[in-house]
């Protein structure tokens, strides 16, 4: 493996932002493979990250440490992600609405969805965090999107995606759009019983499952 995945997944670790911003330019002028940058690196670190929070051997300001750092060096990626092999090409792969559900604040998975879907030549329209059923609508029906891509990271507010497959069958526009899920706690079996066109685990299978969809 490139060692420099290696030293980016540190620096996530470390919550070292400017170190990260630092290897994610070395990325681009060496042109690295900004794809497995993301993959080998960047979410290695805050899955690291994640799992010491969870075992109680990291705390909050670590976290956030972690996820400024990750956010930093991202955003240096996006535009060689952007102009990879879908360039020019994202009218013909389709157009994707994406946030995170209402109540819900977490945004490093769905950046990274964002990023890939990006990367394969969709357009990706992130509306944010803490969106509401009726956001997500309102921006795919003002650019014409038929994918809505919620992300829910916690248990709490999973039901957002619930909430937000409902509306679309309340206000009679259900066939309208396909809409796929994800998130930490959510799985197949959480997709199927709302009633969502497709779950993905990771940011490479939703860029697998909006291709199918819009097939
Ligand atoms: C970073 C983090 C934070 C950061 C968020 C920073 C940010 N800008 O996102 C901060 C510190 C702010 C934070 C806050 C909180 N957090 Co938090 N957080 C995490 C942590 C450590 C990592 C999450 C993460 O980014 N993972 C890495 C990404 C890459 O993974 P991912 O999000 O799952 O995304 C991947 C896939 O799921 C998928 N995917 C994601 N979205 C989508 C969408 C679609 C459509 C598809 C197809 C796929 C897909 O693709 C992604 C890439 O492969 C997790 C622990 C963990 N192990 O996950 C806790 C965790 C999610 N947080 C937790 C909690 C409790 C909170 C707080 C409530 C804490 C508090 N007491 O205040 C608040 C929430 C406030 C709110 N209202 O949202 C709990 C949730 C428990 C639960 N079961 O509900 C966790 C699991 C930690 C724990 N073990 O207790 N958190």
């Amino acid at each position: 493996m490139n060692a420099i995945f290696e030293e980016i997944k540190e620096a996530i670790i470390d919550g070292d932002e400017e170190l990260a911003v630092e290897l994610a330019e070395k990325v681009v002028a060496e042109k690295i493979d900004p794809v497995q940058a993301v993959q080998l690196g960047f979410i290695k670190g805050i899955e690291e990250v994640g799992k010491s929070w969870t075992n109680g051997e990291a705390f909050l300001p670590d976290v956030m440490m972690a996820a400024d750092a990750m956010k930093a060096g991202m955003d240096v990626l996006e535009g060689v992600l952007a102009a990879g092999e879908g360039e020019g090409s994202y009218e013909d792969k389709g157009k994707i609405v994406l946030g995170t559900v209402e109540g819900d604040i977490h945004d490093i998975g769905k950046n990274i969805v964002g990023a890939l879907l990006t990367a394969a030549g969709f357009k990706v329209y992130d509306i944010g965090i803490d969106q509401k059923a009726e956001d997500f609508v309102a921006k795919a029906d003002e650019v014409g999107a038929k994918i809505l891509a919620a992300s829910s990271l916690l248990t709490t507010t999973m039901k957002s995606q619930k909430v937000l497959v409902e509306y679309l069958s309340d206000q009679n526009i259900r066939d309208n759009y396909k809409v796929i899920i994800g998130g930490g706690p959510t799985s197949k079996k959480w997709g199927d019983e709302i009633g969502a066109d497709g779950w993905a685990e990771t940011a490479d299978e939703a860029v697998e499952l909006c291709k199918q969809l819009l097939n």
